[in-house]
């Protein structure tokens, strides 16, 4: 009785992507074997091959320190081990933020932990993920469930660090001395977390299948980890936030709300899950069910009108009760945990969602070069299909009939090859403008401007530095965004132009070009704004190590800017490299159409008895063009397919 609904639709996702990837394997193969791929094509192709592969869902669970988050895991995913697998205790647990995801490249199972002492490098997590050696590395033995929870033990460790040391790995700063005092006195060592990151590969169906679980340490690691905040969080396609139902919407919990979780979802509502843990805590024996249901009832609506949400968006549940009902078979108590219905939200949102972003992704890599195929199928179908009737149609005319239409194509070559010879020129015209696109979302420029923040802070690594440090450093993005937007625009009508010329004045079929835009990546910065102006007015930024934390916080805030610059210009070059490729090959097909035509015009008049042949013929590639032709409508109905839904909509039954 594990993971239900969401372990089935983890299938239904998988199933899909399995879909996909053979269809675009298909559609791969029919390009080669019909030599209309070029490499551009086969390395796009290539690209989304692979990372549809290695694609992941990542839920990351957030709260402050004891909320739950670590035995929720244990309750929605882990409950099959039959008892607690990941460390849950009173007090802080978790110390470290912790990936629990299958690592496919190696099949291994293992724990990898990077050392704290790293935070004083500036090299970031994701960069540190590539190089194992930084790690220190357990691995599993999964026959035994005592090793592996001894393994897991690693997570919560903790060390004695000197309040210099500390004060060093920005861990301490004066702010926080009332927190370590003994007997009014400050310690000379504090505890600190020994590992800064861990990552946990694990043979779980669910995490075989692409599932990353983000476990997160309290309100104090977080802010403390910028990489976190602004690039970790974001990244997750959902985020699960926690609050107990004993201690209420507390100070720092509305604090962490306010600048750690809220931002994340600003663009888009999709994806945050509130969840009030803990409901047990407010089970009485000695209350009716309905009192108790009711008192449920309060405390969401008084959550939600603390967080400035719905009642409706906060789903209050016992994942203590949870797992041990799950772990007793007991299904009375199962139900009262409200876990099943938290599995049914997360299972009937996040893998819709993640699948509409797949698609989305797919749709922008390939989605235009398969309807392209699409389009010359269609194209060389109606042109075999006219063809063909224009053969039947000769069948007991007499050659001055097959002369004159003979003369007629020769026309139509002549004129059409010199319109061809203008869209040459034009083609030239877009090429080298779009180079300039490219140059224009200049990566060098965009150092030049951190280099000015860099400048306007002059090392004053504070807030206050840091406000006018983003000031700089937003205006330039913005200002550097309007002129490539100015230079799209224009670029983006010139396109419309040639193509619709080319339709008008020579009858190639209405192609609508895909056109530059900006808007994704404004989107972004956008939000990459105001994470950043949550994390910069947050008061654990205000209180922390300040030298340390925004030195870091500045550090993945121009990586992920930078992240966003490199998109929008890879995507521009592969733009400037395909937005005449539909024309082109139109155009191509149109010519190759007219010199069959007069091909077929010339054998006839030569001897009557070759219409019959080049009749046969015609009708034999018509039906093969036909199965291409569905072949490519059929990858083109797998990618826009809804995901099944595997039950009834989700249950959302309240504990009571
Ligand atoms: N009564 C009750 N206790 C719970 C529930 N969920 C968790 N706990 C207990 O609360 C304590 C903290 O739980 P954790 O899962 O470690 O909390 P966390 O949010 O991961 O905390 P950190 O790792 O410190 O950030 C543990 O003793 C859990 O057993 C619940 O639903 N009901
Ligand atoms: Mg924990």
């Amino acid at each position: 009785m594990a993971n239900q609904r969401f372990d089935r639709q983890m299938q239904a996702y998988g199933q899909w992507k399995t879909a996909l990837l053979a269809g675009i394997e298909r559609y791969q193969r029919w390009l080669d074997n019909n030599k209309m791929g070029e490499a551009e094509d086969e390395l796009r192709i290539y690209e989304v091959l692979e990372a549809l592969r290695a694609d992941r869902l990542t839920i990351a669970f957030v709260a402050e320190f004891a909320r739950g988050k670590t035995e929720l895991i244990n309750a929605i995913f882990f409950s099959e081990y039959d008892r607690r697998l990941l460390p849950s205790e009173a007090g802080r647990t978790t110390m470290c933020p912790t990936e629990l995801f299958w690592d496919n490249t190696t099949d291994k199972a293992y724990v990898r932990l990077l050392p704290i002492e790293t935070r004083l490098s500036d090299t970031s997590i994701a960069e540190y993920k590539l190089e194992p050696v930084n790690w220190t590395h357990i691995e599993l033995d999964l026959s035994s469930p005592d090793n592996m929870a001894e393994a897991f033990q690693e997570i919560v460790k903790v060390k004695k660090a000197t309040l210099d040391d500390a004060r060093k790995l920005g861990l301490y700063s004066d702010a926080d001395a009332h927190m370590h005092m003994q007997n009014g006195k400050l310690p000379d060592k504090i505890d600190i977390p020994m590992w800064r990151h861990a990552l946990i590969s694990f043979p779980h169906p669910l995490l075989k299948q692409g599932l990353v679980i983000l476990d997160t340490p309290g309100l104090n690691a977080l802010g403390s980890e910028p990489e976190l905040t602004l690039n970790m969080l974001p990244n997750a396609q959902a985020v699960v936030f926690v609050l107990a139902a004993d201690t209420g919407v507390t100070k720092s919990d509305l604090e962490m709300w306010q600048h750690n979780v809220k931002p994340l979802r600003s663009g888009h509502k999709k994806g945050l899950f509130v969840v009030l843990n803990k409901v047990d805590t407010l089970w009485d024996e000695l209350k009716t069910a309905a009192h108790i249901e009711k008192t449920v009832k309060d405390q969401c609506m008084r959550a939600a009108q603390t967080l400035g949400i719905d009642a409706d968006q906060i789903y209050p549940a016992s994942a203590q009760k949870g797992l041990l009902a799950k772990i007793r078979h007991d299904k009375d108590l199962l139900e009262r945990s409200n876990i099943l219905a938290l599995e049914n939200i997360l299972a009937g949102e996040v893998l819709p969602y993640k699948q509409s972003l797949v698609r989305e992704h797919i749709l922008s890599s390939i989605g235009a070069m398969v309807k392209e195929s699409h389009d010359i199928l269609a194209t060389r179908l109606a042109s075999a299909r006219k063809q063909l009737e224009e053969l039947k149609g000769l069948s007991g005319k007499n050659n001055d009939v097959i002369e004159l239409l003979m003369k007629k194509t020769r026309d139509e070559q002549v004129a059409y090859y010199k319109n061809v010879e203008s869209f040459q020129a034009n083609k030239r015209i877009i090429h080298e403008q779009s180079k300039k696109l490219g140059e224009t979302i200049n990566l060098a420029s965009l150092d030049q401007l951190v280099a000015e923040t860099r400048k306007t802070m002059s090392d004053s690594w504070t807030t206050h530095g840091l406000k006018a440090g983003m000031k700089t450093f937003f205006d330039g993005i913005n200002s550097r965004l309007s002129e490539v937007s100015e230079f799209s625009d224009q670029l983006n009508r010139l396109v419309i132009t040639i193509y619709r010329t080319f339709h008008q004045e020579h009858g190639i079929a209405e192609i609508k070009p895909a056109l530059y835009s900006l808007t994704k990546y404004k989107q972004e910065f956008q939000q990459l704004y105001q994470e950043a102006e949550a994390f910069r007015t947050s008061p654990v930024t205000t209180m922390t190590e300040q030298h340390y934390v925004i030195k870091k916080f500045f550090i993945s805030l121009v990586s992920h800017a930078r992240n966003i610059f490199f998109k929008a210009q890879r995507d521009a070059e592969g733009w400037s490299k395909a937005v005449m490729s539909p024309l082109v090959k139109q155009i191509k097909e149109h010519k190759e159409t007219m010199e069959q035509r007069l091909e077929n015009l010339r054998k006839i008049s030569e001897s009557r008895d070759t219409l019959q042949a080049r009749i046969d013929e015609l009708e034999k590639s018509s039906a093969s063009l036909m199965r291409q032709y569905a072949e490519v409508r059929s990858i083109l109905n797998t990618i826009n397919l809804p995901l099944e839904q595997v039950e009834e909509p989700a249950h959302t039954a309240k504990a009571s």
